[in-house]
């Protein structure tokens, strides 16, 4: 049988960093049998098409953020009824990976409401590095813009991922958040890759962004020197209180494609499904491993909110032959 030669270019191409916008928008058009089957055969070319990499997320510092990221439940400015609170001391938070780890994850993700953390924050936060590292667990942490000293710092604390997401289209991003540039955060991502720390950066869709959003989105990561080792592409998890709350959902196909066109433009990536799982039929779930999705947030909570329970995504991956392994190291 031979292939649409459409099909063909794709999976013979080398790893890219040049992506033409027109070109991320065919993708995205391509009959979704199509797109799938480009995407999953691209994946068996660098993954265990059945290997799933496992990560656990614990907010280490929760709220009273001076952002105004129009999604987030942890910016000051919004009304979510959520409790803030102070960064969590270290040993509270290496029995929390402990017990990740029990469960069966294999990184352990570190997240803080800061737009920047302060240099006698990040002393603490490697002890937390340092004490996760040491259960034999890679570390992930997701503190905000960081300086280059910072960086620096972590990086010589053994950090191994650091996440920091550009979230949308460079177009899109001042409809969500006002109080930091794009730039910024490619600065800070810049910071991090040439410290040799793993880049873990990706985004949100359903946020009202429009189809050349999630392309150029997609595009500016794809074109980054080096791909992020770890892509998390959320689906947008619609918090009371928020600006974005009631937002029109979008089409759960397009979340598919989208994680399919990542896969495809970043080859040797770990893509995960991140956040909105808790609201995704597990029909749905399967799908997003079928388009090249290998990596998943894993334990009862994301950062403030739900996550599907872990008795329940255990049964999921023996009903679909899944196991858990793997680093995001290509
Ligand atoms: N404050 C730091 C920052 O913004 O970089 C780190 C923590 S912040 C909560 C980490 C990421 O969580 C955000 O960049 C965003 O991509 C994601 N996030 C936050 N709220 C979300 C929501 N309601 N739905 C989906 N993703 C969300
Ligand atoms: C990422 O891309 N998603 C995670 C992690 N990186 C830090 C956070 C999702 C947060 C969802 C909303 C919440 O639970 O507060
Ligand atoms: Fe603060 Fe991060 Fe939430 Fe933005 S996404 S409000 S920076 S915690």
């Amino acid at each position: 049988m031979s292939l649409n030669p459409a099909i063909n270019a794709h999976l013979s191409a080398a790893i890219r960093h040049d992506w033409d916008i027109t070109e991320v928008q065919a993708l995205f058009a391509m009959p979704f049998n199509d797109l799938v089957f480009t995407a999953q055969s691209i994946h068996r070319t660098h993954f265990d098409p059945n290997e799933v990499q496992i990560s656990s997320l614990l907010s280490i510092k929760t709220g009273s953020c001076s952002e105004d990221c129009g999604y987030c439940p942890q910016s000051a400015r919004y009304d979510s009824g959520l409790t803030p609170e102070a960064l969590m001391p270290v040993a509270a938070v290496i029995n929390a990976a402990q017990r990740a780890k029990d469960q069966g994850a294999s990184r352990f993700c570190m997240g803080a409401a800061w737009r920047q953390p302060k240099d006698k924050d990040i002393d603490r936060v490697i002890e937390m590095v340092q004490g996760v590292k040491a259960l034999g667990m890679e570390t992930c942490v997701t503190l905000g813009m960081l300086t280059d000293s910072q960086t620096q710092k972590l990086k010589d604390g053994g950090l191994d991922y650091y996440n920091h997401n550009l979230d949308t289209s460079e177009d899109y991003y001042s409809e969500v958040i006002t109080t930091r540039t794009y730039q910024d955060r490619l600065d800070t991502l810049e910071r991090v890759r040439d410290a040799g720390i793993n880049v873990c950066c990706g985004g949100i869709v359903g946020m009202g962004e429009s189809d050349v959003d999630r392309a150029a989105l997609l595009q500016q990561l794809a074109n980054m020197p080096k791909h992020p080792e770890s892509v998390p592409i959320n689906m947008l998890v619609q918090v009371e209180g928020t600006p974005l709350m009631g937002t029109e959902q979008l089409d759960p196909l397009m979340f598919i494609r989208t994680l399919a066109v990542a896969r495809i433009m970043m080859p040797q990536s770990r893509v995960r499904l991140s956040a909105g799982r808790n609201t995704m039929s597990d029909e749905m779930q399967a799908l997003c491993f079928l388009a090249g999705a290998n990596s998943i947030f894993y334990g009862d909570k994301l950062l403030t909110t739900d996550n599907p329970m872990t008795d329940h995504d255990q049964v999921l991956f023996q009903r679909l032959g899944l196991h858990s392994g793997g680093s995001s190291y290509a």
